[in-house]
């Protein structure tokens, strides 16, 4: 049977989500990342906006140069989330075969759903029901392949939908810039372009040994791309192998207090989350970038598998100890994560009250947590995120795994 694959990407996804609390930010120009006058870059921008040169990643001091009269808005990824998941609800119903891609873009595999129509005739019904139902708008592309369908997608943006026949995909592909084919980032442009190859019909005409030479294994699978040749299946996430949680703070700190306060609260956020999926971990990490962007990683092992929040966060404090000892340079990113999960095992605990004591203690602030929000309950040392926690509705922005994808 011939594939049929759908990619669907809603348009301006964190600025849409906005427009609809918003309404009277419609037809403007609008940024999400955050006041121009703190630093961080551009999450999502509206099509007005992009129209003054404004993109995603731009550092917002440079957004706000571009237009000034844009309107900035610092954003809130629970309500992403929260539409996220009504938008792959409404994709489910259409096809088993679906592949999430972050929060706003999803693979379709509908091959063999010939009782809804077309193909064509289901992406508008998607659509449609995106529209209706959750008041945002969807790019689809349709092709025989992955690659094709998520450039089809993009290029019919905004409110697209881009068919390519079978048989066709070579002839669209082959006008192309390189730097539309997924894999094909800065560095490759460049070299590539130095090649004197600026359309994907060139780089597919190459030979893959010349492709091989200057850009390896990696070269190779572009290369295939460039010809339309993609046998990637759709698949259905399994579960996740780790769980973690990031951000970029809002200031350079040295603060040990602070940092071990973020700590705290990561820990407490992956304790709740291995609990809630009856899931332990076995293996702590911890990252951090400093101000020079130097960014280390280090994990720690533990002798039992956890979903307890004292003891992922005692693995945590020592790894954050150690990478600190000596150090002076003020950190600018910091995150933590658990790995090796497995299926929460229950351990009988007969000569150690302690650990007994400690799931008591979360299965009790889980329940607060759960009638009264996450931030209704503080543990000590995560007091003086007391602001940040204040200025959110409801969560914290701690809580933005991270914002560069
Ligand atoms: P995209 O789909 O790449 O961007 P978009 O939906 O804003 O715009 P369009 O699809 O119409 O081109 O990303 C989806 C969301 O992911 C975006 O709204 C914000 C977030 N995002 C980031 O947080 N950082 C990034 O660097 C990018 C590209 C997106
Ligand atoms: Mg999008």
């Amino acid at each position: 049977m011939i594939r049929c694959v759908f990619h669907i990407d809603l348009d301006a996804f964190f600025v849409s989500v906005e427009q609809l609390l918003a309404p009277e930010l419609c037809g403007k120009p609008v940024v999400v990342g955050g006041r121009p006058d703190r630093r961080g870059v551009v999450a999502s921008a509206s099509y007005e906006a992009r129209a003054f040169g404004i993109r995603a990643g731009m550092p917002l001091a440079q957004a706000y140069r571009l237009c000034p009269q844009a309107v900035f808005i610092e954003g809130s990824f629970p309500r992403y989330r929260d539409a996220s998941d009504k938008f792959m609800t409404i994709l489910a119903d259409f096809s088993p075969y679906l592949e999430p891609v972050g929060l706003d873009e999803a693979y379709l595999d509908v091959t063999g759903c010939g009782f809804y129509g077309l193909p064509r005739q289901l992406a508008v019904k998607i659509k449609e029901r995106v529209r209706k139902e959750l008041g945002l708008v969807a790019s689809v592309g349709i092709a025989s392949c992955k690659v094709v369908a998520k450039i089809a997608s993009d290029l019919g943006k905004p409110d697209g939908l881009v068919e390519v026949a079978l048989g066709e995909e070579k002839d669209f592909l082959a006008p192309l810039p390189i730097a539309r084919l997924p894999g094909v980032g800065k560095k490759t442009e460049v070299v590539l372009k130095a090649m004197g190859i600026t359309t994907i019909g060139q780089l597919a005409a190459l030979s893959p040994e010349l492709v091989r030479s200057h850009f390896g294994a990696a070269g190779l699978a572009m290369h295939r791309y460039a010809n339309a040749i993609d046998e990637r299946k759709v698949e259905p996430p399994g579960e996740a192998k780790s769980i973690s949680r990031e951000t970029t703070l809002s200031q350079d700190t040295l603060d040990r207090g602070f940092l071990q306060a973020v700590v705290r609260y990561f820990c407490e956020r992956i304790g709740a989350e291995l609990r809630s999926q009856g899931r332990q971990a076995r293996c702590v990490g911890l990252k951090l970038r400093y101000a020079d962007f130097e960014t280390v990683t280090r994990r720690l092992s533990l002798k039992e598998a956890t979903d307890t929040d004292e003891i992922i966060f005692n693995a945590a404090f020592k790894l954050l100890e150690r990478a600190l000892a000596g150090n002076r340079k003020p950190v600018r990113l910091i995150g933590v994560g658990v790995s090796n999960l497995v299926c929460f095992g229950k351990q009988l605990h007969l000569l150690d009250l302690m650990p007994q004591r400690l799931e008591y203690l979360n299965k009790a602030v889980d329940r607060i947590r759960k009638k009264y929000g996450f931030t209704s309950i503080q543990t000590g040392r995560t007091l003086c995120l007391g602001e940040i926690f204040a200025s959110r509705d409801g969560d914290c922005i701690l809580e933005i795994p991270s914002l560069s994808r």
